[in-house]
């Protein structure tokens, strides 16, 4: 377990396998629909080289809406209540307290070898609670920045299979993003055989 800066916590090897291996069997479900995962389409008309499948709350940017408008106008899946519990209980582990927390949305991404992301902020949230985040599959380089700007000082840390990591406090609208992914680095016993899965657990604020 590591402090990268207050509030963020690194836990590397959160996760058991079996674990990792019942939330891949989830994602592929979840990504089949009722809205499939795919590259979401930005405002500028770029496409993210990431694909993503969303729970509870659909995101697009900048808006979280029940229905996914720009894929195919289905309500997404519900948020499960296990999920929540996960949540809370990776919290209570990175911080070594219960915190009460009720996190809404889950946003799923998927990295296949060339997928990366680019330094940003999470502000479409109406909150300011931790967001947890899950790593499955090959590992990457995740690059935490500052509140400021998008460039230094940041702090370079390799997510694997497993990891969790937690962003509250002060660090929970800091830049980051995802310079990098390792083929074959992940192991294949989780059920994903390439590329690498995060999940995002939020509390979007809305009703
Ligand atoms: C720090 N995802 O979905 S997870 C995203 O690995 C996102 O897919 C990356 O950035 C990924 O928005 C990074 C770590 C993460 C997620 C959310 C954060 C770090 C964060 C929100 C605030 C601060
Ligand atoms: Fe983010």
């Amino acid at each position: 377990m590591r402090e990268i800066a207050p509030g963020a916590v690194h836990v590397p090897g959160w996760l058991t396998l079996d674990e990792q291996r019942h939330l891949v069997q989830e994602c592929r479900e979840w990504a089949r629909g009722p809205v499939p995962m795919r590259h979401t389409v930005l405002p500028s008309g770029g496409v993210m080289s990431v694909q993503t499948v969303c729970l509870g709350w659909h995101w697009r940017p900048y808006a979280y809406t029940r229905v996914a408008h720009d894929v195919n106008g289905r309500q997404v899946a519900a948020f499960p209540g296990w999920l929540a519990d996960l949540g809370r209980r990776a919290l209570a582990d990175a911080y070594g307290r219960d915190v009460p927390y009720e996190p809404d949305t889950a946003l799923i991404n998927f990295y296949d070898g060339q997928a990366k992301m680019g330094m940003h902020q999470d502000k479409d949230e109406r909150s300011d609670a931790p967001v947890v985040s899950l790593s499955i599959g090959d590992t990457c380089l995740f690059r935490f920045g500052n509140t400021e700007t998008r460039g230094r000082p940041y702090t370079d840390v390799r997510l694997a299979s497993g990891d969790l990591f937690v962003f509250g406090g002060p660090s929970r609208f800091a830049y980051h993003g995802v310079p990098k992914v390792y083929p074959g680095t992940g192991d294949p016993a989780t059920g994903l055989t390439s590329g690498r899965l995060n999940l995002t657990l939020r509390v979007t604020g809305l009703r």
